[in-house]
């Protein structure tokens, strides 16, 4: 098996942690192969949807990061028909999308809300 060295804030190392003892993972290596496999599962299933789509899409991301979220949602109002933005614990934002559209465009949104490793969570539910 490859070994890699992966940079990551001390607060997610501490979540990482902390999940590894809850669920009784053997080591931060199993912490981190199961998260890519789900991420993996997660973009499989998500590359595949295609034609009209109703959907909803969750965001979780601390409060100064909130512009980059305004300027790319800017971007999307041609599949944006609700947006409910929330104040939660500890400075973070809870966003939640209401898509209506081709599920090129919705696949283009999450994917950019995705790469730019700002959002502590994207979650897309597709009705
Ligand atoms: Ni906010």
């Amino acid at each position: 098996m490859p070994i890699i060295s992966i940079s990551i804030t001390d607060e997610i190392l501490n979540e990482v942690d902390n999940l590894q003892k809850e669920l009784g993972f053997s080591g931060r290596s199993e912490v981190m192969r199961a998260g890519a496999r789900m991420l993996l599962a997660d973009n499989k299933e998500k590359e595949a949807l295609e034609g009209r789509l109703n959907s909803v899409l969750l965001l979780i991301h601390a409060q100064k990061v909130e512009d980059v979220v305004t300027e790319v949602k800017h971007e999307f109002e041609d599949i944006i028909s609700t947006q409910i933005h929330n104040h939660l614990r500890e400075d973070k934002c809870l966003e939640v999308f209401i898509l209506e559209g081709d599920a090129a465009r919705i696949k283009q949104l999450v994917r950019l809300f995705h790469a730019n490793g700002k959002m502590d969570y994207v979650k897309l539910i597709v009705a």
